[in-house]
């Protein structure tokens, strides 16, 4: 897992580059190596022992000379010479937006500014007019700047932290002596943005943890450290949470930081209301401790079934719990197939024998190649006659491939006025059918939600893709009337989508619960534009169960045959 430290020095170097005012496009290319190595999922340490670090997009041969380097001695040369050249202050100040290079190296060489935090001071108290090119109202700029950064910084999507979180994991568990560790807080509940990283560790020895922790690769700021905890800020910002507690309170610890707070609070109620106490140490009668070790031990002691990290929102759960009607929530192992992958034939980069591949690996039986329809020109959206020589290409692929069948779908637009954007008699040669909204979001409710029951209706559309057009930090759920559409999807039969994009999981948690209490199928689609990019699957697996779904409420459970099944059933019911 040595991919994100090649990432962040990269990252680093162009953000030196950048102060230096440099060529741009060489500060571009270390920007883009870093991201491409960060999606990669093959070992960076076997594509080196293999030669084939240049087949990474964006790599050459000085950039595989550099990612050797690191990987065999842990720095860089370069780098390090290099950042003797700027001052490390100056570096966070780019971050801010409106504040580039030059700006930067102003306010640090005129008013010594060596952080975003007195960057705002001096910006709000109007320190920073006069100096050459800043006015009142470049001062405002920066403070809007500033405020951007911080909500952006704020709470991250999910799908962008858990790598993170899993590096940080396997770099403590191999280099420091750990007995347990696990991470808490909203990571372990899987909400789909997170605040902070919390970690939990039980150690013999805590001083190393907190050695070790503190002086990764990636840290760009201790924030604080005592012998047990630490806070560190990471290179790219996120505040990440390292405690170690005793093995006797390691359950009762991964409770009081999984929480919620909300959650958390309901079960020491249950306590109180049995004469007991549970804090972050155990469970206790007066000062006598009963139990700790186990979060099961936690939950038996109020008299309830362990309850999944996922459901703890105090959204019903507890009550499910002592009724002991919690849902089998759905596994990664009960999941067969991904309705919605691109391929080579629209925007997407695989061929189906690549998709194919990934999915074997994967351990699915069945993927639906859902590309562009023809509207979509940026997404290079198929043309009727290339969709018929897709058609055909997958019926072949599937003669030669024995295991894993692929399904010939497309993601479909929904015009402005709900129609799609193939015909009924195209539509109905495909095998699987998504019709997604990609314009038009400024209609307004009415609009989009008659939209989205218009595609519904149509008896070929098996999925609607992504069905409130959410984007993190990009751009809101747009207005639908979701009472109206979740009836009508449950009356024309039509499956929702989890789209399992990172910046997307849509439907939400909460929706997609809503969906189920009424009947409606949901299907999870990785969106995938890479192949590598359909490991997302798990981020809506994560989103199926904080929505408390079963294995039956989901298509991607069914396998092959019932799928298949399932769509024929919808065909036959469309051609009457
Ligand atoms: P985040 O970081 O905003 O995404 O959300 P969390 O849930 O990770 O919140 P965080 O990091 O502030 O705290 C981690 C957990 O620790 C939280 O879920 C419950 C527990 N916790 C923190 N502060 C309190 C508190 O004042 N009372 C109780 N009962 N639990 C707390
Ligand atoms: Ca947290
Ligand atoms: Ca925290
Ligand atoms: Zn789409």
């Amino acid at each position: 897992m040595d991919k994100y430290t090649v990432a962040a020095i990269f990252r680093g170097i162009a953000d030196v580059l950048e102060i230096k005012g440099e060529n741009p496009f060489r500060i571009r290319a270390y920007q883009r190596a870093a991201q491409n190595i960060e999606s990669l999922t093959e070992d960076l340490s076997d594509l080196m022992a293999r030669g084939e670090l240049e087949r990474v997009p964006g790599i050459g041969k000085d950039l595989a000379r550099k990612i050797a380097e690191i990987l065999t001695t842990g720095r860089l040369r370069y780098y390090e010479e290099l950042k003797k050249e700027v001052p490390p202050g100056l570096v966070e100040l780019l971050a801010v937006p409106g504040v580039g290079p030059r700006t930067a190296r102003l306010l640090y060489d005129q008013m010594n500014v060596t952080s975003i935090d007195e960057l705002e001071r001096l910006a709000r108290e109007g320190r920073l007019r006069g100096l050459p090119g800043i006015k009142a109202k470049t001062e405002e700029n920066i403070l809007r700047g500033i405020a951007l950064v911080r909500q952006g910084t704020a709470r991250r999507p999910l799908g962008l932290v858990l790598p993170l979180v899993e590096y940080v994991v396997a770099y403590l568990q191999e280099r420091a002596p750990v007995e347990r560790i696990s991470p808490a807080g909203s990571v372990r509940r899987r909400c789909e943005t997170v605040g902070d990283v919390d970690i939990l560790v039980v150690s013999s020895a805590p001083e190393r943890v907190m050695e070790i922790f503190t002086t990764m690769p990636l840290v760009r700021e201790v924030m604080a450290r005592g012998g047990t905890r630490a806070s560190v800020r990471t290179t790219d910002g996120l505040q990440v949470d390292v405690r170690v507690v005793e093995r006797e309170s390691f359950g009762a610890a991964l409770c009081y930081f999984t929480g919620s707070k909300a959650h958390n609070i309901r079960i020491r109620e249950l306590a109180v209301r049995k004469g007991l106490k549970i804090n972050e140490y155990g469970v206790f009668r007066s000062d006598e401790r009963l139990a700790g070790r186990e979060e099961e031990e936690v939950y038996a002691a109020v008299g309830l079934p362990w309850i999944p990290p996922e459901l703890r929102e105090d959204r019903g759960e507890i009550e499910a719990a002592q009724a002991g009607r919690l849902p089998r929530l759905v596994e990664r192992s009960d999941l067969k197939g991904d309705l919605h992958v691109h391929s080579r034939y629209s925007d997407g980069s695989g061929t189906l024998e690549d998709i194919a591949a990934r999915a074997r690996q994967l351990g699915l039986e069945w993927v639906a190649v859902c590309d562009h329809s023809r509207s979509l020109k940026v997404a290079g959206g198929l043309e009727v006659e290339e969709l018929l020589v897709k058609l055909r290409a997958v019926r072949e692929f599937n003669e030669r491939s024995p295991d894993v069948k692929l399904l010939c779908g497309a993601e479909v637009d929904i015009d402005g006025r709900g129609g799609l954007d193939y015909s009924d008699e195209i539509l109905a040669q495909l095998d699987l059918v998504v019709a997604s909204i990609h314009s038009g979001f400024k209609q307004g409710e009415a609009a989009l939600t008659a939209r989205t029951i218009a595609a519904m209706e149509n008896p070929y559309v098996d999925l609607i893709g992504h069905p409130t057009g959410r984007l993190f930090g990009e751009r809101e759920a747009y207005p639908l009337d979701l009472t109206a559409v979740l009836d009508a999807a449950a009356r024309t039969g039509t499956a929702l989508e989890i789209n399992a994009y990172p910046k997307r999981l849509d439907l939400n948690d909460v929706y997609s619960r809503a969906a189920a209490q009424k009947g409606v199928l949901l299907g999870i689609g990785s969106d995938a534009h890479l192949v590598d990019q359909m490991d997302y699957l798990a981020l809506g697996l994560d989103v199926a169960r904080r929505g408390w779904l079963t294995a039956r409420d989901l298509l991607n459970t069914m396998t092959y045959a019932e799928l298949r099944s399932w769509l024929s059933a919808r065909r036959a019911r469309a051609a009457r």
